[in-house]
């Protein structure tokens, strides 16, 4: 017996069918006969945010009104991911909809498929951001997420015919998008350049410039909860849409310029900032939502005054900065408080360090932001003039507190040498009250190395909240075949609001008939995958082989470099005939790389060319494939994850900050293969080290082999096989006999090899040919598969959120959700 769970929305599939069929007729103008599955799916997605309406403005009376501190969640990137299928669920009309859909005589999943989806950011930081934002409407929490609605996501992957990454634009606003709700009378002024002027001993910032920010909001209905929340994505428009005078001279180019200007700061998620220009536009873009996202969240709180009390504004809203992008809000903030509402230093800088909290996505000193101050003062004078003054009253903080100068040097949020930078990772840290990594490795790292000085001072700033994900779009959307199947086990549904619930399915581990029905779910899914790919890449894939995934953005730290070499040793095994019996094994690729870093994109072409020479080769037939789908996105994700058996997390230890894709392989009943790094160490703790294949140097062995004196070469030397695959790249097997296309990348892993992928390449193979024995004993590895689903509840974004809440933002959920 299934247990009955809260209430769905009161409605029939045929009343559901009449709404969308009136949305048809009286917005799109359809007739119902000649309705393609682009204007069903806009008449169906109409029709759920009318159902969302009243939750949503109750939902947002109630924060105003409520005592509740709300969250501010300020993410340059929200990869939102398609929205149908997750709000149907949500709002409990998932069963109304399949059954309008077949009374109105159209395929719900071509229509889901008609959503273009929103590829409004880069990869893990961007998503972790969209599952925050669901868990937060789930669990009640009166929140916003506060971001940019930029106008082209991430780039559409292409691969040319020699095998590289070609970028196209993704202009996802092709068609009606019918969530977003442009909200005009909350446009906010952003002001840019300009000078400081002193009027009567106060100062006054005077903009070259300004745009206005329009807001489009998003509702973000919680699971079952009841409760609508609101990511608010702002967007560039001009303040003179045109230039008259300038199309009177016929200059008909000119007379769009101040237009163009504009909305080019919304225009592109992450410019490439390898120009200067690129730069300059890219801090525009994190000025510009943060100064929106303030102004408004004091309009919100402080509706109609015009001298509200913001010494109470912490306790209204808290804001989350989601990595570096948004720090320039700290000053941004003092700013406001200081020069608009004309509160004193202190009240000022006690009111700001109470608002803003930290979450930092790296290790990598090189991916902690820095900016020049010249620019800064050049776009924000009165920013700078401010962070110049938290910088002077931090170290003489350091300097009462005994500090050498060396260390206070090494501190310093601008630094004084001839070309002054502002860090923004430590500006974060002073201007704020908690700062947070994503898994216990990562925070303890930070707090070892990455901002040990830091640490040092202020040890209770620190802490850490493990990442997690949403398990409504990343287990129940994604994988119906498994989700039936864990209902069933465990007797409820709720596990989709209580993940750890999962537990209960653990004793089930050892029960054969359950065992084979889990077996049966990821047959099918592969099953599925094969049909998928083919229709949507062309290619076959066996669904008889193992399915071995590694998805990921191309990093040369996540070390797909790694996994190819593997298969090419494997490649040159089966034709030499040493490889005897090895299982047969489909390797899925998925992967973007920066467009601009070139070592990245030399891997993906590496990647494309050794899948079209072993497809080529007759030799190798029904043992190895390589498939790299292009344009790695949510979509595909939810497709491959729940298809996947073993699961490649081989990062050099000590580099991938969590990781969360990881969460979501487990979570689908996939094996990992991976290093003790990230959030790959809980999970390993958690589903038990007899079902995770680890291998590889640990953090101690990376820095003692640095330390050392790291020789690439003397483990290319070791290790035949290892040997082989790279004389092979080098050799021009996978560049028809050009030796010099992959030249950069075999130098690189003979003498440079930073991320020590040859060092680790001989425990690799070793595991590997663990995981081929554990996978040739069926019951086994599908026992271990079920201990992974049972035993990762832990990696909810909902227990993240309760971490956030309890840890650093100390509030909850609003009363009326409880
Ligand atoms: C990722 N960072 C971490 N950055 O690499 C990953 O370990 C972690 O699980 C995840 O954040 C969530 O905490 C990440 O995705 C970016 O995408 C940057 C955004 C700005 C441009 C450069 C990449």
């Amino acid at each position: 017996m299934t247990e009955v769970t809260a209430p769905k929305a009161s409605l029939s599939g045929s009343e559901f069918a009449g709404e969308i069929r009136s949305k048809l007729k009286y917005q799109l103008g359809v007739d119902e006969s000649s309705a393609k599955a682009s204007d069903v799916y806009v008449a169906v997605a109409s029709a759920v945010r009318d159902h969302l309406s009243d939750s949503w403005m109750r939902t947002r009376a109630e924060m105003v009104q409520g005592n509740t501190k709300a969250v501010g969640y300020l993410s340059a990137e929200f990869l939102i991911g398609r929205q149908l299928s997750n709000a149907l669920l949500n709002v409990g009309l998932d069963e109304q909809f399949a059954l309008a859909m077949k009374e109105l005589g159209f395929d719900q999943d071509e229509v889901i498929a008609a959503e273009a989806e929103p590829g409004l950011g880069n990869g893990g930081l961007g998503r972790l951001a969209a599952c925050y934002v669901d868990s937060l409407a789930s669990l009640g929490v009166p929140a916003f997420g506060y971001g940019i609605r930029y106008r082209y996501g991430i780039f559409r992957q292409e691969f040319d015919k020699a095998g590289r990454q070609v970028e196209k634009p993704d202009y996802w606003l092709t068609q009606e998008e019918p969530w977003g709700h442009v909200d005009y009378h909350r446009s906010q002024r952003v002001g840019f350049g300009g000078t400081v002027q002193e009027h009567d001993g106060a100062k006054v910032w005077e903009p070259a410039w300004s745009v206005r920010a329009v807001p489009v909001d998003y509702p973000v209905p919680g699971y079952e909860s009841g409760r609508v929340n609101t990511l608010r994505l702002w967007e560039s428009r001009s303040y003179d849409e045109f230039d008259l005078s300038a199309f009177n001279d016929s200059d008909y180019m000119g007379a769009v310029v101040p237009q163009v200007e504009a909305e080019n700061i919304t225009k592109i998620l992450y410019p490439e900032d390898s120009t200067p220009q690129g730069k300059r536009l890219r801090l525009e873009q994190q000025y510009f939502f943060v100064a929106a996202s303030i102004h408004d969240a004091i309009a919100t709180f402080y509706p109609g005054q015009e001298h509200p009390d913001l010494r109470t504004f912490p306790e209204k809203i808290c804001f989350q900065l989601n990595d570096t992008h948004p720090v320039i809000g700290i000053p941004e903030l003092m700013r406001v408080l200081l020069d608009e509402y004309g509160y004193d230093w202190d009240t000022a800088w006690d009111i700001t360090t109470r608002t803003f909290n930290y979450t930092c996505h790296t290790l990598l000193p090189e991916a902690l932001e820095v900016w020049s101050a010249q620019l800064i003062g050049e776009l924000l004078p009165r920013h700078l003039q401010i962070i110049d003054r938290i910088d002077a009253q931090f170290v003489e903080g350091l300097e009462n507190k005994g500090l050498d100068g060396e260390r206070i040097d090494r501190m310093r949020i601008l630094t004084r040498d001839g070309n002054p930078q502002v860090r923004m990772a430590f500006l974060a840290t002073v201007g704020g009250l908690h700062v947070n990594g994503v898994a216990e490795l990562h925070s303890q790292l930070l707090r070892d190395v990455t901002l040990k000085d830091f640490s040092d001072v202020f040890p209770e700033r620190f802490t850490n909240v493990t990442n997690g994900v949403t398990p409504r779009r990343f287990v129940r959307l994604a994988n119906p075949r498994l989700s039936a199947l864990i209902s069933e086990g465990l007797g409820t549904d709720r596990w989709m609001s209580d993940l750890e619930r999962l537990q209960g399915l653990a004793p089930l581990a050892d029960d054969a008939s359950f065992v084979e029905r889990f077996a049966e779910v990821k047959r099918a899914n592969k099953r599925d995958f094969s049909v998928f790919a083919q229709q949507r890449y062309g290619f076959e894939v066996d669904p008889g082989t193992m399915f071995d995934s590694m998805v990921k953005r191309l990093h040369e730290y996540k070390r797909q470099s790694l996994k190819i070499l593997a298969v090419i040793a494997q490649y040159a095994a089966i034709k030499d005939g040493t490889a005897g019996d090895m299982l047969p094994r489909t390797v899925f690729f998925g992967a973007k790389a920066a467009p601009g870093y070139a070592m990245a994109k030399l891997t993906i072409r590496l990647i494309n060319n050794v899948a079209r020479v072993i497809d080529a080769d007759p030799d190798v037939a029904g043992r190895l494939q390589v498939r790299f789908p292009e344009n790695y996105n949510i979509e595909l994700a939810e497709h491959l994850i729940p298809a996947t058996e073993l699961d490649e997390q081989i990062s050099q230890a000590g580099k991938e900050a969590s990781g969360t894709g990881n969460m979501k392989f487990a979570l689908n009943g996939a094996l990992t293969v991976g290093t003790l790094d990230g959030a790959n160490v809980e999970i390993r703790e958690r589903v038990g080290a007899e079902n995770f294949f680890l291998f590889g140097l640990e953090v101690e062995d990376v820095d003692r082999l640095y330390a050392e004196g790291y020789d690439p070469l003397s483990y290319v030397q070791a290790d035949p096989r290892l040997r082989k695959a790279v004389d092979m790249v080098a050799g021009g097997v996978f560049s028809e006999g050009d030796r010099d296309v992959y030249a950069s990348l075999v130098s690189d892993w003979l003498t440079k090899d930073y991320f020590m992928t040859m060092a680790d390449f001989t425990a690799y193979m070793d595991i590997q040919q663990e995981v081929e024995d554990a996978y040739r004993d069926q019951a086994r590895w599908n026992r271990s598969a079920i201990l992974n689903v049972a035993n990762s509840g832990y990696f909810s974004s909902d227990r993240s959120i309760k971490d956030y809440l309890e840890r650093i933002w100390h509030t909850s959920p609003s009363p009326s959700s409880i």
